[in-house]
């Protein structure tokens, strides 16, 4: 059901997805008038919640999503309007009296970008490694397709890699090791050989997604879920608020086992996996995350781009050492070394600076963002966070696996 989604990003079909409140007497009846009325105007609701009104005494709210067009949400507030006490736009992709962007309330919600990429999900660009070589497109259609299909609560597929996949791992997985005692952080070089002795990381084995991800959760509570390929930054973000990483399936080009334009199953389980499994670390990504939600296009920018200089390019501070905690770094051989020589400029970490520094995806970084702990940097996000332009604050329930709106205006 949920797969039927439109999100934001199919703004050409015309179709938004969107959360309305409407409050309702507590009288016999009421509901099924409201839901008659949305069935009229054709609209497929994908989820309905009710809670005891906050402001309007024994009254209820319903809070709904469903995807329609400009036409079709003026009529249903229109017709809301009729029968209830109040109608609220919560959120909505479209033109519509938008009061915030749209976000996922439950886990389950980020199905809705199962088959949403911007790129590089069943397209490859021109200059990819594998553009021409039809093998490895229909190899990677295949693994993709499993990432479209997941829903959550599901087992993650596995996939049987081939020799010349874990070659390709192989190779990758020698070098980076090699440098990992001296140039990686110490939450990463704690975890790492526990991944090797649990989750099947050797050098002759690609590890599953699904038994890292069940891993994972025993630690911090994060999970895994396949994705097809990037998703736009609003999404991938959000999905941190839940404690969900996305991680693509599939493996680069084996006539360039150095080099990746995208994320791979190397970079996501030998750089982002390792430091998932640190509490700081995990609660820090989750800060991000939260931010996230219902932001501005604006400060999804600002918070991609500290996702960029902390999660996938971060140093931080040990001791009277520097060491990488990035995932970019961690996955990759060439700039693992460079970055912690003299050529670049190290900064410490402060996201109110970090958040509007330009940067380059194709080159070495010629600057790095040093941050002294990941509680410390955590705070600073929180901090960050609250000088936003968001008229609500969010809070993860862990136990319903949910979202909650506090403060709403
Ligand atoms: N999508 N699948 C995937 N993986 C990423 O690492 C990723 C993404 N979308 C956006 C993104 N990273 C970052 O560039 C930030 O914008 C969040
Ligand atoms: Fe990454």
């Amino acid at each position: 059901m949920y797969s039927e989604v439109k999100n934001t990003s199919n703004a050409n079909e015309g179709q938004f997805l969107t959360t309305l409140l409407f409050s309702v007497n507590d009288r016999v009846g009421i509901l099924d008038e409201c839901l008659t009325a949305i069935r009229n105007l054709n609209i497929s609701l994908t989820r309905i919640e009710s809670r005891p009104s906050r402001d309007l005494g024994w009254d209820y709210d319903f809070f709904v999503d469903f995807s329609a067009d400009d036409e079709q949400l003026s009529a249903a507030i229109k017709s809301l309007k009729e029968i209830t006490k109040q109608v609220k736009v919560i959120s909505s992709g479209g033109s519509q009296g938008v009061s915030m962007p749209w976000f996922p309330r439950r886990k389950y919600d980020l199905d809705t970008f199962a088959d949403k990429v911007l790129e590089m999900g069943e397209e490859l660009d021109a200059d990819h490694p594998g553009a021409l070589d039809p093998v490895y497109r229909a190899r990677r259609a295949e693994i993709t397709r499993l990432a479209k299909t997941h829903r959550h609560g599901y087992p993650i597929p596995k996939v049987k890699y081939t020799e010349q996949e874990i070659e390709t791992w192989g190779t990758v997985f020698r070098s980076l090791k090699k440098l990992f005692s001296t140039h990686a952080c110490r939450e990463h070089q704690l975890v790492f050989p526990l991944l090797e002795k649990n989750c099947g990381y050797s050098e002759n084995n690609i590890p599953q997604l699904e038994d890292v991800s069940k891993f994972l959760k025993d630690y911090t509570g994060f999970t895994l879920r396949p994705v097809m390929g990037l998703l736009t930054s609003r999404d991938f973000l959000n999905g941190l608020a839940f404690r969900v990483f996305h991680s693509t399936q599939y493996i680069r080009h084996h006539s360039k086992p150095h080099y990746t334009p995208e994320p791979d199953v190397c970079h996501e389980l030998l750089g982002h996996v390792p430091l998932f499994c640190d509490p700081d670390f995990a609660d820090f990504s989750q800060e991000i995350g939260l931010a996230s939600l219902g932001a501005s296009d604006n400060d999804i920018e600002k918070l991609s781009t500290i996702y960029w200089f902390t999660v996938e390019f971060g140093l931080c501070r040990q001791g009277n050492d520097i060491r990488a905690y990035g995932a970019g770094l961690l996955s990759s051989f060439g700039e693992l070394e460079y970055s912690l020589t003299d050529k670049p400029e190290k900064r410490p970490f402060d996201p109110h600076k970090t958040s509007e520094q330009k940067y380059i995806v194709t080159e070495y970084q010629p600057i790095y963002f040093v941050a002294e702990s990941f509680k410390d940097a955590q705070q600073k996000v929180r901090d960050f966070s609250n000088t936003l332009d968001r008229p609500f604050s969010v809070r993860y329930n862990p136990y319903t696996e949910s979202i909650e709106v506090l403060d709403t205006q």
